[in-house]
């Protein structure tokens, strides 16, 4: 890319250049994953964390066609007040720089700039995946192609719930992405703390996450990400009778209201909030916050 196209911060290119950890967070998330005004309130807490544990925070973004790394308090307000802002994939990199275009970056986009700007944890909270009903939708978030052939590591609370998990798995899988469950056998469930499916590799500090990132750099080989599935602690889950109710009535309502692309991930985030009463932002802001925490962890592992 020409340099101009990459706009890492003054405070994010000099931590890199330091090899001081750096942490990047989505913006995705707040303009379009979680309700106004408590978003903004939520992305300034989310860079706080990442100083207080001594990292710095760099949040990704499109603003004015310019592909951002690190923003100023002024852009975060513009992405979570904002109604024009728009949500892009990677796919939508190159059309927004070139239309001078600004959005909210999702796993995919996120993902991309920041391992292009040198940066290797990225927090987030739950990662796209295959939806249900997929057979007929065709509906995969372009998240999982991207991490296959990105080299980040991503601290998450699994795959978004609403999504089909097993049939996630099993595509992180046939792309050869390696999930650890930090403390658990088993991937955690975004909004509750297990999925109930298990994975194959369990780890239990930031040192031997990065461990498994230096063992992943010195094989070589082809470029991809390295999953940390961190589960919200269970006095902090959502509980999971309501969970699975309210749920089941949000898919019914997508599907009878047509909601398709883009939209149904926030529709049914955004449902969820209202008929849980709040309590699934509540256990969606402790899993970001804690994924956020062990990612500066891990950061400065390395
Ligand atoms: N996790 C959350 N809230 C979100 C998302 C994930 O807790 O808003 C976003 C991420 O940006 C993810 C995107 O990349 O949803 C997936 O959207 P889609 O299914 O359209 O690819
Ligand atoms: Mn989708």
């Amino acid at each position: 890319m020409p340099e101009t196209t990459l706009m890492p911060s003054e405070e994010v290119r000099e931590a890199l250049y330091a090899r001081r950890p750096v942490v990047a967070l989505e913006s995705t998330i707040i303009a379009h994953g979680l309700p106004r005004p408590r978003n903004l309130a939520v992305a300034e807490e989310l860079e706080s964390l990442v100083r207080e544990a001594g990292a710095v925070p760099a949040t990704v973004a499109v603003l004015d066609g310019r592909a951002r790394v690190g923003l100023e308090r002024s852009d975060l307000e513009r992405i979570a007040t904002d109604p024009e802002v728009r949500k892009f994939g990677h796919r939508d990199l190159a059309p927004a720089l070139a239309a001078g275009a600004s959005g909210a970056t999702t796993v995919s986009a996120t993902a991309f700039l920041a391992a292009r700007a040198g940066i290797r944890v990225f927090a987030t909270g739950g990662l796209g995946g295959v939806h249900r009903e997929w057979t007929v939708s065709q509906d995969e978030s372009a998240d999982l192609r991207l991490l296959a052939g990105t080299g980040i590591t991503v601290v998450c609370a699994g795959v978004k719930s609403i999504l089909d998990v097993p049939a996630t798995l099993q595509r992180l899988e046939t792309l050869g992405v390696a999930v650890l469950g930090y403390g658990t056998g088993y991937l955690p469930g975004f909004y509750l703390s297990s999925s109930g499916l298990p994975v194959d590799w369990t780890v239990r500090t930031p040192e031997e996450v990065a461990d498994v990132m230096r063992a992943q750099r010195a094989l070589g080989g082809p470029e991809t990400a390295l999953i940390v599935a961190r589960p919200v602690p269970e006095d902090e889950q959502l509980d999971p009778a309501l969970h699975d109710r309210v749920l089941a009535e949000a898919l019914d309502e997508c599907r009878e209201r047509g909601i398709d692309g883009q939209a149904v991930t926030p529709f049914l985030l955004d449902l969820l909030v209202k008929r849980t009463g709040g309590a699934s932002l509540e256990a969606n802001l402790a899993a970001v916050r804690g994924n956020v925490r062990l990612g500066a962890r891990i950061a400065a592992a390395l």
